[in-house]
């Protein structure tokens, strides 16, 4: 009797309708599922992360059970569990003697790197099939990427609009005769301006039994735990996408880039989790949001700006992750050597904004875009922070977090780590971008308006820093180098003022202790 057929589903792929599942019978069909150390602790993840993902897992084991499948279960505290999914796949394989393993290929390098070592190491067949949940295969995009010299996320988004016909006129233009409305969703935080409360989850036993095992084992990692609510099934991610589509999306493209102090969410949809983990559809979402522009319950504004962020940046950080694996995870085109400060793990310094942005991180393992890009990532880029220690920073604080998303957006994007191969320019900015967008500035001990000395915004100084220790790369760049005039005006003395205060300022940064983002 030939053996079943192994499927191994990886914590991020809970998807009833992945590849590997595909055309399968149930009673011919062994699913594996497996918590393990290595996934666990190859970074000390924050601990909501751990437990959404276990939780997860959970949950949909029990829904493929209820639909009649044989899901094989190794959890983290079963005493024979080999700590690694190729120990897991090779215990399964010794189990159920499958004829062939069929497995969904890994969304990161890592874990791909040991996934193509399985054929050499067992004696069944294995297929590796490709993620058909995104939308642009890997070879598109590296057709699409093959001999530009720049590779713009504009361009890209505009192929992935006429692939997927979303939000496309008949004539084959884009709806609105604009393929981009960013311009009318900048608007900056008015007074009172609050979002409905999004859906939480209160967890259900299972997630709580989860909960205890977090604490208990990974008790010393970064975060909270006390405010889990993140949706751990389809049921209640299609709940919370719901919410988004009745409730928040109107406002989302106006107020995209809007910070308020202690508003977490504001008009996100904070879906990332739940498309990350294979609950939600990605196009399916992009569908939903269109056809709520096509009734007149969304302005296209805010519409074209949600499916620009999915069909457009998702799919493009993916494409670009595995076009430039695996040099990507050491660029350091800016030479940047200093340590991540220790107030990025203890949220303890006196600039506000920063302070309410590490809060909700801890609290939520989520902040929103502009919050870890023009906040978070931008004071990491003035401050010229070693890349390799602001992406363990980002890969572990995010419950959304997996490397093919993450290392784009932090080493590429915020970073300028590729040297401006995703970004046409670092997104660079001083306290002036902040104090326009949010509400910071009027709880902070120091202020946007003063440039230098006592008092002053630290981005200011540290803006003029940036610009002034990588003039002979900038000044270059049609987008940016225009300030270089801006800079030169000044003369020496106050230049000399921006710099000292700057540098001062920089010494007295303490940089994190060790052991923050990986054991030992
Ligand atoms: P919304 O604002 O509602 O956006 C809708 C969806 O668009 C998101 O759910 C997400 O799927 C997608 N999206 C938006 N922007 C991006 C982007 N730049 N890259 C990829 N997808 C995007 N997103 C992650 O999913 N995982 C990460 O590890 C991650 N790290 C980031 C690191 C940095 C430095 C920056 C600047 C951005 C990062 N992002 C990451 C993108 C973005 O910040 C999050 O997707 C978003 O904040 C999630 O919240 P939301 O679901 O409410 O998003
Ligand atoms: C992030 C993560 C964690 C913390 N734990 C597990 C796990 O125990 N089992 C699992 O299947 N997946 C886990 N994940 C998600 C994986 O890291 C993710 O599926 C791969 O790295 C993608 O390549
Ligand atoms: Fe942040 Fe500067 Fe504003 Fe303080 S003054 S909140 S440090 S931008």
């Amino acid at each position: 009797m030939p053996g079943p057929v192994l499927v191994p589903i990886l914590g991020d792929q809970l998807t009833r309708d992945l590849a590997s599942l595909r055309g399968r019978t149930k009673d011919d069909t062994v699913i594996l599922m497996m918590e393990v150390w290595d996934e666990a602790t190859y970074v000390r993840h924050h601990k909501q992360k751990i437990a959404l993902i276990f939780s997860a897992m959970r949950h949909f084991a029990e829904e493929l059970r209820d639909a009649g499948w044989s899901v094989d279960y190794t959890e983290l505290g079963n005493p024979d569990n080999a700590g690694s999914f190729t120990g897991e796949v090779a215990r399964a394989i010794e189990r159920h003697g499958p004829r062939l393993v069929s497995v969904v290929e890994a969304g990161e390098w890592r874990v791909r790197q040991d996934m193509e070592q399985w054929a050499d190491k067992f004696a069944c067949e294995i297929e590796i099939l490709r993620d058909d949940r995104f939308i642009c295969t890997q070879a598109e995009f590296d057709d699409w990427a093959q001999d530009r010299k720049e590779l713009r996320m504009e361009f890209f988004y505009r192929e992935m609009r006429r692939k997927t016909g979303l939000l496309m006129a008949e004539d084959g233009k884009p709806e609105g005769g604009a393929w981009n409305y960013d311009s009318e969703n900048r608007k900056p935080p008015k007074e009172g301006l609050a979002a409905p409360e999004r859906p939480k989850f209160e967890p259900d036993a299972v997630t709580q039994e989860v909960i205890e095992l977090v604490d208990a084992r990974f008790g010393d990692h970064f975060g909270s735990l006390d405010t889990f609510g993140w949706p751990v099934t389809r049921e209640q991610a299609e709940e919370a996408a719901d919410a988004f589509f009745a409730e928040r999306i109107e406002c989302f493209g106006p107020y995209q880039d809007a910070m308020i102090a202690g508003e977490d969410d504001l008009f996100h949809s904070m879906l990332s989790t739940s498309i990350n983990l294979g609950l939600l559809d990605p196009l399916e979402l992009c569908r939903r949001a269109e056809e709520a522009y096509r009734e007149g319950r969304a302005p296209l504004n805010s519409v074209e700006g949600f499916i620009r962020q999915i069909i457009g940046w998702r799919e493009y950080v993916r494409g670009f992750y595995w076009h430039q694996m695996p040099h990507l995870q050491e660029a350091n085109a800016l030479n940047a050597q200093r340590g991540l400060p220790e107030f990025y793990w203890t949220g303890e310094t006196d600039m506000a904004c920063l302070a309410d942005c590490i809060r909700s991180t801890r609290d939520n393992a989520h902040a929103h875009h502009i919050q870890r890009l023009m906040v978070l990532g931008n004071f990491a880029l003035l401050a010229g922070v070693n890349p390799r220690e602001v992406q363990d920073w980002y890969l572990v604080v995010y419950a959304d977090a997996y490397e093919w998303v993450e290392l784009p957006n932090v080493a590429a994007m915020i970073l300028y780590a590729d040297g401006g191969k995703l970004a046409s320019k670092p997104y660079a900015a001083s306290g002036n971008y902040i104090n326009k967008m949010s509400n910071y500035c009027a709880g902070c001990t120091y202020s946007p308006s003063k440039k230098t000395g006592k008092g002053a915004c630290p981005f200011n100084p540290l803006y003029w820093h940036f610009m002034d220790r990588h003039r002979a790369r900038l000044e270059q760049n049609h987008r940016i180098g225009r300030i270089y005039a801006t800079w030169d005006r000044m003369g020496e003395e106050r230049q000399r003022d921006y710099l000292d205060s700057a540098e001062a300022f920089l010494d007295r940064l303490e940089p994190a202790r060790a052991g923050w983002a990986r054991n030992g």
